[in-house]
């Protein structure tokens, strides 16, 4: 492929120009690896963008979208339905933890997110509290690319030039490498008292004012930051005693990420909405859910008039095809047993985390942290340079055969639950070199 054929796709997230001098193509995929077009076989240590859990090409999923197509291509969902996303619903919501029992499908985890705001303000505006605008987000949080989302987002690249349009403030994150650097699973030291923050800004704007407290469990594209021991807890708790919302952002975690199918289990606290998407359908098809506590769709839509209760929706919601992906995504999950792949302390992810935690000492390296598969490795920043190695590790792995996210500084990981113990012998190996290669 020339370059000049690479012209005309304005690419997300990606310096466009130096993408098309040096252009990465992946060409196929089939469980832990891509095939990319000069026919290397690449490891997926990111499964795709955190969302091929199962890894690719699963036949039981493609069959599954190939027969869907075939007998039922598209269906309205604006007042007519199908049933398969109403067997859909009800297996989610038996997966989902407490009184989550009520699922609203979008395409993708930024309109999940901006489907759970509107939720929050609808549940308010319901119960007599329209007052109740503000939301509450996290420094570092990541909660897509729409207006809502990046305004409780914290990740200041991604609104400095597009403006934060609603009401918000921000809790601090959660990294404290003083305290915690190098930490296995959750950061032992802090939690509490990062989380008592939220009654500082409670007193501030006044709880009468703030609709709900946004928060990814584990904080993922701003870095991989696990919650210290604590804090979601306490986070729950000062919701509880102000009448705040709170609405997990399992974009990420979702899936078995943390050994459950959702952290909030894993955590044992419950959210009162909890947004998913990636995971839900193996990124075989594009979908995200929103799963809304049995108090938010009494509130919205029982207690409501006749008519339409939540103006809200899209053209794609429970898509077909996407229904089948995600019904055939759920069989792979519960046949392989994956989610328990994804648990602290099981076999593999304890072989990861010492692998990777074995990269200690190495030049450049200040900080290892992993909750079982999820994990990042952080670098020193390079003078004049500041958010440049992540992007140089990932590159020089890339070219060793291994795929990689950069985060500024850091590169994270979150490989497919079906990784295998020499999967990570041969990731450790190559993330050594390739930060020998960059720190000598
Ligand atoms: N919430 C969270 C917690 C996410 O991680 C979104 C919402 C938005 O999802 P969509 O499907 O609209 O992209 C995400 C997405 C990265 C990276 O830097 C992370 C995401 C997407 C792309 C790249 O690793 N997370």
């Amino acid at each position: 492929m020339n370059h000049q054929s690479l012209a005309a796709h304005w690419m997300p997230f990606t310096p466009n120009k130096g993408y098309r001098a040096q252009p990465r193509m992946l060409t196929g995929a089939k469980g832990m690896y891509w095939t990319t077009d000069d026919r290397r076989q690449v490891l997926d240590m990111t499964a795709g963008l955190w969302c091929c859990n199962a890894g690719h090409g699963h036949p039981h999923i493609a069959e599954a979208i190939a027969q869907q197509a075939k007998t039922l291509d598209y269906a309205p969902c604006f007042g007519f339905g199908h049933p398969l996303s109403f067997e859909l619903s009800e297996r989610l919501a038996r997966l989902a933890p407490g009184n989550l029992n009520k699922v609203f499908y979008t395409n993708s985890g930024s309109e999940s997110v901006e489907t759970a705001l509107k939720m929050a303000l609808a549940y308010h505006h319901a119960r007599g509290q329209a007052g109740r605008q503000l939301f509450i987000g996290r420094e570092r949080g990541y909660h897509g690319v729409n207006f809502g989302g990046i305004s409780v987002g914290g990740i200041t690249n991604n609104y400095k030039a597009f403006g934060q349009w609603l009401p918000v403030d921000h809790l601090s994150h959660t990294q404290d490498l003083a305290l915690n650097a190098f930490s296995r699973g959750l950061p032992l030291h802090g939690g509490v008292e990062k989380a008592n923050e939220l009654e500082r800004l409670i007193r501030l704007h006044d709880a009468s004012r703030i609709a709900a407290v946004i928060i990814e469990p584990i904080t993922g594209a701003g870095g991989v930051l696990p919650p210290p021991v604590g804090y979601l807890k306490r986070i729950r708790e000062i919701c509880d005693q102000h009448g705040i919302l709170l609405i997990f952002d399992e974009v990420i975690c979702g899936f078995g990420r943390t050994g459950e199918p959702f952290a909030s289990q894993t955590f044992d606290v419950l959210p009162d909405i909890m947004t998913t998407a990636k995971g839900l359908t193996n990124g075989a098809a594009p979908m995200g859910a929103v799963f809304a506590g049995d108090h938010i769709y009494e509130a919205v839509v029982d207690d409501a008039g006749p008519g339409v209760e939540f103006f809200h929706g899209y053209t794609y919601s429970a898509h077909p095809l996407a229904c089948a992906a995600a019904m055939a995504t759920l069989d792979v999950y519960e046949q392989g047993g994956l989610f328990r792949r994804g648990a602290a302390g099981g076999d593999i992810a304890s072989y990861f985390e010492q692998g990777l935690h074995s990269l200690k000492g190495l030049p450049g390296v200040i900080d290892i942290r992993n909750y079982a598969l999820i994990a990042a490795v952080e670098f020193e920043p390079q003078a004049g340079k500041p958010g440049a190695s992540g992007a140089q590790v990932q590159t020089a792995a890339w070219e060793q055969g291994m795929m990689l996210r950069s985060l500024g500084d850091a590169i994270a990981m979150s490989p497919p639950l079906i990784i295998e113990k020499h999967h990570v012998d041969q990731t450790i190996g190559i993330l050594e070199r390739s930060i020998r290669q960059l720190f000598g």
